[in-house]
């Protein structure tokens, strides 16, 4: 019922503005006689060109005053400079391009602008014209293209070099488990089937498998500044994301598979509090947080920056709350952390 009555209302309305339309262009007749566009309209239109291409410039202008500093951080993994040089770079190109080439469209619509008896200039073609205007993209995006192709390449050369770390993340609807593989960095066999709620197997570990029994399962990510990472992403419902900004790494978890990424964190937790960038945003974060506290409303503690793990794909009506803290620290404090854990056989409830 709500449903027809709307649909009616929407037509009424669309009838009424079509009413009002033609009132509109009947009342119209005796000033403009014709639809041709005369010099006045012409030189409305050539002002508003121009006065469009300030408009865009200063919006430009604004939003790097604005929101240039909200902008992450310097790259806290090995690999993150590559990134976000190719990033500035590719930005740098766009930004040059669309500044020249707006500022030309627009100030020669102006200036150009219809007048009576003037007649515009027409050739065919000029193919000393289309060849440059063809070549220059042609050698900027293979350029770019390939030089992505090189980056994307390194960073997703996911191997065992190094002795990385073996770290399982797994995602659920809505929070995140890691798994270390324990003693002999390696991880035993999971799978969805085998979770068992009543006796805290939560991930589903395979208990006849003996590489599983000293994995350890946490609820926050701690990482040894400096020592290669290798993740091995899994989903027990939906797909999720594992977004970790201050990395520049993400990698999709999908349901059924397991999906890798590897990084190297190279500033460690407490390092990065001390960040010029960081300080500021702290700074300015904990200010509306103190504002909010004198005014009673929630979320108002006071901030303390910490890496974070996010999930990046709409996975749920609580997705924005799927999260966790990532803590990078040196290897000795990590190996304490690791100490103090338990490992997946002695969290175990025993079978009934
Ligand atoms: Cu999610």
């Amino acid at each position: 019922m709500t449903v027809l009555l709307t649909i009616t209302v929407l037509v009424l309305v669309a009838i009424a503005i079509w009413q009002m339309t033609k009132m509109f262009e009947l009342s119209q007749l005796k000033t403009a006689q014709t639809e041709i566009a005369n010099d006045t309209d012409n030189k409305y239109n050539g002002y508003l060109m121009f006065a469009f291409l300030i408009f865009i410039y200063g919006i430009t202008i604004f939003s790097f005053w604005k929101y240039g500093k909200v902008l992450l951080p310097e790259a806290a993994s090995a690999h993150g400079g590559d990134y976000d040089y190719l990033m500035l770079i590719s930005f740098v190109i766009i930004f040059f391009v669309q500044t020249l080439t707006q500022a030309l469209l627009h100030y020669y619509a102006y200036k150009y602008r219809g007048e009576k008896g003037k007649k515009a200039l027409f050739f065919a073609d000029n193919d000393r014209l289309e060849f440059i205007w063809t070549i220059i993209p042609v050698i900027v995006l293979a350029g770019l293209i390939l030089w992505g192709l090189y980056t994307w390449t390194n960073i997703m050369d996911v191997n065992d070099e190094d002795d990385p770390l073996i770290v399982e993340l797994y995602a659920q609807q809505f929070n995140w488990t890691a798994r270390y593989g324990g003693e002999d960095n390696v991880l035993g066999l999971a799978n969805v089937r085998m979770i068992d709620i009543n006796r805290a197997n939560v991930l589903g570990l395979d208990e006849s498998d003996p590489n599983a029994s000293d994995d350890v399962i946490v609820k926050e990510l701690h990482l040894p500044v400096g020592r290669k990472v290798n993740f091995k992403f899994r989903s027990q419902d939906v797909l999720h994301s594992a977004y970790m900004p201050h990395f520049r790494a993400q990698m999709n978890c999908v349901p059924g598979m397991t999906t890798e990424f590897s990084f190297t964190p190279t500033i460690t937790t407490e390092q990065m509090r001390l960040n010029p960038d960081v300080v500021d945003k702290v700074k300015r974060t904990n200010k509306i947080r103190a504002e909010r506290a004198a005014n009673g409303e929630p979320n108002s503690d006071p901030w303390e920056f910490d890496y974070v793990l996010l999930c990046n794909k709409i996975c749920g009506k609580s997705h924005y709350n799927m999260q966790m803290k990532i803590i990078v620290e040196t290897e000795e404090e990590y190996n304490a952390w690791m100490e103090s854990q338990q490992t997946f056989s002695q969290t175990m409830a025993p079978a009934e």
